[in-house]
């Protein structure tokens, strides 16, 4: 078909729609029935053609055009040319390269031209509404007259990890918080907003320490770096954090991220600048702020943090307290390439996490180590950056909040252990990788948190 003839049948097409007749002499449009969508990533739309008639439909060709609530087009699907003898029914599909899951009313509307002149249509309206939880079934369903979809993760890591077989049993519980220690969350983010954590003890903005505990009005935890209650004033937000809270709980929403744990609270612990830096004059800013997070309730730290030297004393007592007050505390190996994990990762008390790609494989960018005690998804992960936008990102950073989503996970399902309990039951569900038995470059082995909330 050539472009002119393309765009000339795709008005006639529009005309068809609006007016619901058939063009010629052309066979009902019961012809075409079943639209089905099996599949939002990418997008697939199904359909049956019957030839009723006495001769064979040769050549058949089409499109599936995707419209909005306002009978915008969103986009043309190309359907391969086919033939079809008389008497007989095939299912014919359509693909888009590309993942649609924005929420939303729409049209999807199969044009066949048979030959001749020959042209039929028929159309399906369908929504898209957020990621379900538990997960819902990738394949439309219908109720309220309508065909549903829902929206699935689209950050591979979650997947990878069994997140979503999971939540079958819990997406967590408000009560289980996990301490985010770095460059401030964008907590307006629709779906970063309800998940931080609330300080039960301190009333909003009335400029007093109602709980005493030496921070006013910490509402949602501490800036440390600027010295005030909030990551939304003051210096300018390094993405850094916001992506690190998305991977642990981001909530379900329009944009079809979520996090490993989207049920449980966030502590927002700003400590690096907007630079994702630190300097050696802020090691008692950051022993400040792992003592925040013990002294507040936290039950995990996730400390998405390396340094480029060995700590002063004052930051090894501040996480060895940490460690003896039962709260666990996640970091990462480092993103050297090399074998060496780096400090706060390489003490005793921290957990260091490597990082894995797809496949499996550790990724390149990995510091490997004899501390690494754990691996998780850590290339080309897909989370939220201030303003919303989403990113996709690599680095150990992104690993570690694998695991601390899954730790909450494990604190959510069995509300009665300990961090350190659930640290246990954690590493006898991991997925081994690489050699057999712990390893430099895996750790003890791959996150599976439908295993750990299963046990
Ligand atoms: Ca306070
Ligand atoms: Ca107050
Ligand atoms: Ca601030």
């Amino acid at each position: 078909m050539s472009h002119r003839s393309r765009e000339a049948f795709a008005i006639l097409v529009i005309v068809l729609a609006a007016t619901g007749s058939i063009y010629g002499q052309t066979p009902s449009s019961d012809w075409i029935a079943g639209i089905n969508i099996p599949s939002l990533t990418p997008l697939q739309v199904t359909f049956r053609l019957t030839n009723s008639g006495s001769t064979t439909l040769a050549r058949v060709s089409g499109q599936a055009i995707l419209s909005d609530q306002f009978g915008r087009s969103i986009e043309v699907l190309g359907i391969d040319s086919f033939s079809l003898n008389p008497g007989a029914s095939t299912t014919v599909s359509a693909s888009s390269r590309w993942s649609f899951q924005q929420t939303g009313v729409y049209l999807i509307e199969v044009a066949l031209d048979l030959g001749g002149g020959h042209l039929i249509s028929n159309s399906l309206a369908f929504r898209i509404l957020p990621i379900q939880l538990p997960l819902a079934p990738p394949t439309a369903a219908f109720g309220e007259g309508l065909m549903t979809l829902y929206q699935q993760p689209v950050n591979w890591g979650i997947l990878r990890i069994f997140a979503p077989e999971a939540w079958m049993i819990t997406h967590g519980r408000s009560d289980v918080v996990v301490a985010v220690i770095d460059t401030g969350i964008d907590t307006s983010i629709p779906q970063l907003k309800d998940c931080l954590w609330n300080n039960p003890g301190e009333i909003a903005n009335n400029g007093i320490d109602d709980d005493g505990n030496g921070y006013i009005d910490d509402i949602h935890g501490w800036d440390f770096r600027d010295g005030d209650n909030s990551s939304l004033v003051g210096s300018k937000l390094h993405w850094h954090g916001t992506f690190v809270a998305g991977i642990i709980a981001a909530q379900p929403g329009e944009v079809p991220i979520v996090g490993v744990a989207p049920g449980v609270r966030i502590m927002d612990v700003r400590f690096l600048d907007s630079d994702n830096t630190f300097s050696s004059r802020d090691w008692n800013m950051f022993a400040d702020a792992i003592d925040y997070a013990v002294d507040n309730g936290a039950n995990i730290i996730n400390m998405s943090i390396y340094a480029n030297s060995r700590p002063p004393t004052i930051l090894e007592t501040a996480i060895h307290r940490a460690a003896q007050a039962g709260v666990v505390i996640i970091g990462i190996s480092g993103n050297t390439s090399q074998t060496g994990v780096l400090y706060p990762g390489k003490y005793d008390d921290v957990y260091a996490v490597s990082a894995t790609t797809e496949n499996d494989q550790l990724a390149g960018f990995s510091t490997r180590g004899p501390e690494v005690a754990f691996c998780a998804p850590g290339e080309g992960i897909t989370s939220f950056l201030p303003g919303g936008q989403t990113a996709t990102r690599s680095g150990t950073s992104f690993a570690a909040p694998h695991v601390s989503g899954t730790l909450a996970l494990i604190l959510s399902a069995y509300p009665s252990l300990t961090p350190v309990q659930a640290v246990n039951l954690l590493v006898g569900s991991l997925i081994d990788l690489g050699i057999k038995g712990t390893d430099p470059s895996f750790g003890q082995g791959l996150i599976d948190a439908f295993e750990a909330v299963n046990n």
